[in-house]
């Protein structure tokens, strides 16, 4: 058999679906093999960061690497953003690069770096297929390392040689792997110290967003009323509408979860993943903290949990609930005294008649036109804090957000991977004016496949993010504004729907309307975002300490 499609039936072995990227002359021989597979759709893109970010989410949302692929050189160097997002991320993603001919090359160095080792500190395996009979273990081991805890980014560089070679391997057949299970102690410990603390609380993180995970702590929730707060990454683990939670980590300190944190004796942190900044920082002579992840804590001088839970969080949560009397004790009035705070102030926002449209308001109508299981991906950007803020995230990968390498660019093709994973749901891509126009190429690909998908571009007409920390510098205005295209003429030149918001009580209607109609529909919102430093940085400090 050819090399190359022994490397097809690998991944069709893996369950691949899709692949999404853009060939170059070295891929040939694989893009051939490929357009005999029945179960791999290719997903043709117009910047292989996009179709980087796109394998990125699907493997987010299914728990399986997502596979893109590009050529040699400038094709891989295209890749490295993605690279980064999926790993920061602990996303699964494969990435398959061609290389010229490694045997005999009459080319010299033309388009040729070293990509393996470019891939070296973003992948956690980065390999030169050197022989067709050794695909079959590396693909295997490329998947079995994208997948294994933490998940991340994963790199195999198939040469044009060697996808030309005969081969008669065979390829491996997957097992399943089960996680080790935590040690009897440590979960003894951890239902000791959660039965006596008086005001437990539970932080919800990244790590904590796994399937069965998310149902063990769901019950957890329900059989011990246990009040939660969550990470920007870890929203819709557990719903954000029940009354146990408190609110997000959108900002760093003074918000209203900062107050319930601050009163907990105990906190249950749950899936802690050291890329996002912490909600809390430990003290030596503060309160007791219990660390359940797949792995023990990493060395930190603000974070030294006296207990550890090391092993399967699923596992670990079910095995402290099973063991764990409801108590008395438990006194949670000060954390509901915090969500009525932090309830009612969100509430005040969310009829601003103001227009431009201000973020409090954007949010609410975006939550109003959304489904419960309606998936919004977010680009990278001030708005970005508002929606981890105050979207209620009622289901797991609702909310698409970037809180690890938090790029700009991977709005929108996240939100084309979702609509591909789930066709049946309602998806929506929300962008600030600068990471749409990153990768809005991608609008032809998502009109090409016939995409239902809203695209909505908040317009400021500026880098706004690094506007509002310019001016918090107390520097002046310099280098961050520019002009925008016609966002409604721009969407229809690629073929889609373009629609400009003019007043903000159009804002809802609107997106109700696009979210029942097929096609792409790029909706141009113009925003305002003057107040967000009165709001952000004072309103909110002073109302919490109010509690
Ligand atoms: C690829 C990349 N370049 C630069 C940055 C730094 N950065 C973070 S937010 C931001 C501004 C985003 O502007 P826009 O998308 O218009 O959203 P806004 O903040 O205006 O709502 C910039 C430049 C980044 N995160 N990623």
């Amino acid at each position: 058999m050819k090399a190359s499609d022994l490397f097809v039936k690998a991944l069709e072995n893996e369950g691949v679906e899709y692949i999404f990227g853009i060939p170059g002359e070295e891929n040939l021989d694989l893009l051939d093999s490929l357009s005999r597979s029945d179960s791999i759709k290719l997903v043709l893109t117009r910047h292989e960061q996009a179709a980087g970010f796109m394998a990125a989410t699907c493997g987010r949302l299914t728990g399986k690497a997502g596979v893109c692929l590009a050529t040699l050189g400038p094709g891989a160097t295209n890749l490295v953003t993605a690279a980064a997002y999926a790993q920061l991320g602990g996303m699964p993603m494969l990435m398959i690069t061609g290389q010229k001919p490694i045997k005999t090359s009459k080319q010299g160095h033309f388009q040729i770096i070293d990509v393996v080792d470019m891939m070296r500190p973003l992948t956690k395996y980065t390999k030169q297929i050197v022989s067709g009979d050794s695909i079959p273990s590396h693909v295997r081991e490329a998947f079995r390392l994208a997948v294994e805890e933490r998940p991340g980014a994963v790199h195999l560089e198939l040469p044009e040689d060697i996808a030309a070679e005969e081969t008669s391997e065979e390829v491996f057949s997957a097992s399943l792997v089960r996680r080790p299970t935590a040690e009897d102690k440590s979960i003894r410990k951890a239902v000791e110290l959660i039965e006596s603390a008086r005001h437990p609380l539970l932080v919800i993180g990244a790590g904590a967003n796994r399937k069965l995970t998310c149902r063990m702590l769901r019950q957890f929730i329900e059989t011990t009323g246990i009040p939660f707060v969550s990470t920007q990454m870890g929203k819709g683990v557990v719903d954000e509408e029940g009354e146990r939670f408190l609110g997000n980590a959108a900002l760093s300190d003074h918000d209203f979860i900062h107050r319930a944190i601050e009163r907990a004796d105990l906190i249950i942190n749950v899936g802690h993943d050291v890329i996002e900044k912490p909600p809390f920082f430990m003290r030596h002579d503060d309160r007791q903290v219990i660390h359940i992840n797949f792995f023990s804590a990493q060395v930190d001088p603000v974070y030294f949990p006296q207990v550890e839970v090391v092993g399967d969080i699923a596992n670990s949560i079910w095995q402290i609930n099973e063991r764990l009397e409801t108590q008395d004790r438990w006194d949670f009035a000060y954390f509901k005294k915090v969500r009525e705070a932090a309830e009612s102030h969100v509430r005040e926002g969310a009829d601003d008649p103001r227009f431009p449209i201000y973020p409090q308001r954007l949010v609410a109508d975006v939550r109003k036109a959304m489904p419960a299981n309606g998936i919004i991906s977010l680009d990278n950007g001030v708005y970005k804090i508002w929606f981890a803020r105050n979207y209620k995230a009622n289901q797991p990968n609702t909310v698409l957000l970037d809180n690890a390498l938090a790029t700009m660019g991977a709005g929108l093709p996240s939100a084309m991977a979702a609509r591909l994973v789930f066709p049946e749901r309602k998806v929506m891509a929300i962008c600030g004016d600068g990471g749409f126009m990153m990768n809005s190429q991608e609008l032809e690909t998502a009109v090409r496949l016939e995409l239902n998908l809203v695209v909505l571009v908040l317009r400021d007409d500026a880098y706004g993010m690094i506007k509002w920390k310019q001016a918090l510098m107390g520097l002046e205005p310099f280098g961050l504004d520019y002009g925008n295209p016609d966002f409604v003429k721009y969407a229809q030149s690629y073929g889609a729907k373009g629609h400009r918001v003019e007043a903000s009580d159009e804002l809802l209607p609107l997106l109700q309307r696009c979210l029942e109609t097929p096609g792409v529909d790029v909706v141009e919102v113009p925003v305002d975002y003057s107040d967000n430093d009165r709001i952000l940085n004072h309103e909110i400090k002073e109302l919490s300490q109010q509690i």
